[in-house]
């Protein structure tokens, strides 16, 4: 795959296509971060940007993950000392499951976001910025109850970190699009260069296909998942044949193929017994989607297939999470 095609497999949305194809045609030494509030289990939402950081550092470029303790700190996750506990089992969980150490760097955002030159900086952008921009921004990352100041000095610090980290691209989920739309209009203000922004898609809810899979609400897969866990949610996974049967329905099991497992495995194999027409085996998740439509691949050894494969994918991580918590 050529590195232009690999930035972008999976990715939802860049802004904008020109900075990212620029990016593309010479990546080495670029860098590219991720920021995280840090929660004790990783998800298949913080796995999404993860696979992404990972297909960065096969093209060429240096990834940096941020472990975001002051803004987890602001959106009232907890004391610094519970969320720096989190964050420390929560790097271990990402490096067991594929990110290359050597090439990664971890940072606490409490390492940078307090020093005087940021503050100032900090207060520059909050005297440039509308509260309702701010509050905007941070709609679809708060969770829900009344609004804070910290809130709206929330989005203006993650604006900062991409140009304290010295970036050249940031990657988030949609969700954070707003923010990173901000930061473009709001880093040259302070004279600052405006960087590229690369969003991956919202997993929809397994279980409806509706709206999306998260940690607070609906079925959600992580590290704590045993394998028996693993297969009754995919098993009672939303499936209809095609993927988009209304227009607004997604299939789950399909977009966790194609945003998971097809990223992290050469060939998926589905083990099928004679009778039923052998083993499939397939290089592209184009191939696994059309065979389902077509009736070739039932629902249920589809399943079947995405629940081992996903038990292999987080198998390190939630081996990891036990010998934290031994
Ligand atoms: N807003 C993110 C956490 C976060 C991301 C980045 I990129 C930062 O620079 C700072 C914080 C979340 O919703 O988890």
């Amino acid at each position: 795959m050529d590195t232009y095609d690999l930035i972008m497999r999976n990715a939802e949305e860049v802004v904008t296509d020109e900075e990212v194809r620029e990016l593309a045609d010479d990546p080495a030494g670029k860098r590219a971060y991720v920021g995280y509030e840090p929660s004790g289990v990783l998800h298949l939402g913080h796995l999404l940007t993860a696979n992404k950081l990972i297909d960065l550092q096969e093209a060429g470029m240096e990834v940096v993950v941020l472990l975001a303790d002051v803004h987890a700190y602001l959106n009232g996750k907890g004391t610094f000392e519970e969320i720096r506990d989190t964050a420390e089992q929560m790097k271990a969980q990402f490096v067991a499951y594929g990110l290359d150490e050597d090439n990664t760097e971890f940072v606490y955002g409490s390492e940078f976001q307090l020093d005087e030159e940021y503050t100032l900086d900090l207060h520059e952008l909050e005297l440039s910025t509308t509260l309702n921009r701010a509050q905007r921004a941070m709609a679809e990352i708060q969770g829900g109850e009344t609004a804070k100041v910290s809130h709206v000095v929330y989005p203006l610090m993650q604006c900062l970190d991409i140009e304290y980290l010295d970036l050249d691209l940031a990657v988030g989920g949609l969700d954070q699009r707003k923010v990173h739309m901000l930061a473009r209009e709001e880093l040259p203000e302070l004279g600052y260069d405006v960087r590229p922004a690369l969003h991956t898609p919202i997993v929809a809810d397994l279980t409806s296909g509706e709206g999306k899979m998260s940690s607070s609400e609906g079925v959600t897969i992580s590290m704590e998942d045993s394998t028996d866990d693993l297969e009754e949610k995919v098993n009672s996974a939303f499936c209809p044949p095609t993927r988009d049967p209304e227009g607004d329905l997604e299939n789950p099991v399909l977009e966790l193929f194609e945003y998971h497992v097809f990223p992290r495995f050469e060939e998926v194999v589905v083990e099928r017994p004679d009778k039923y027409g052998g083993d499939l085996t397939y290089e592209a998740y184009e191939d696994l989607a059309a065979d389902l439509e077509s009736g070739e691949l039932h629902p249920a050894d589809a399943k079947g297939t995405l629940a081992t494969y996903l038990d292999e994918l987080i198998a390190p991580g939630r081996e990891k999470l036990l010998e934290i918590r031994d």
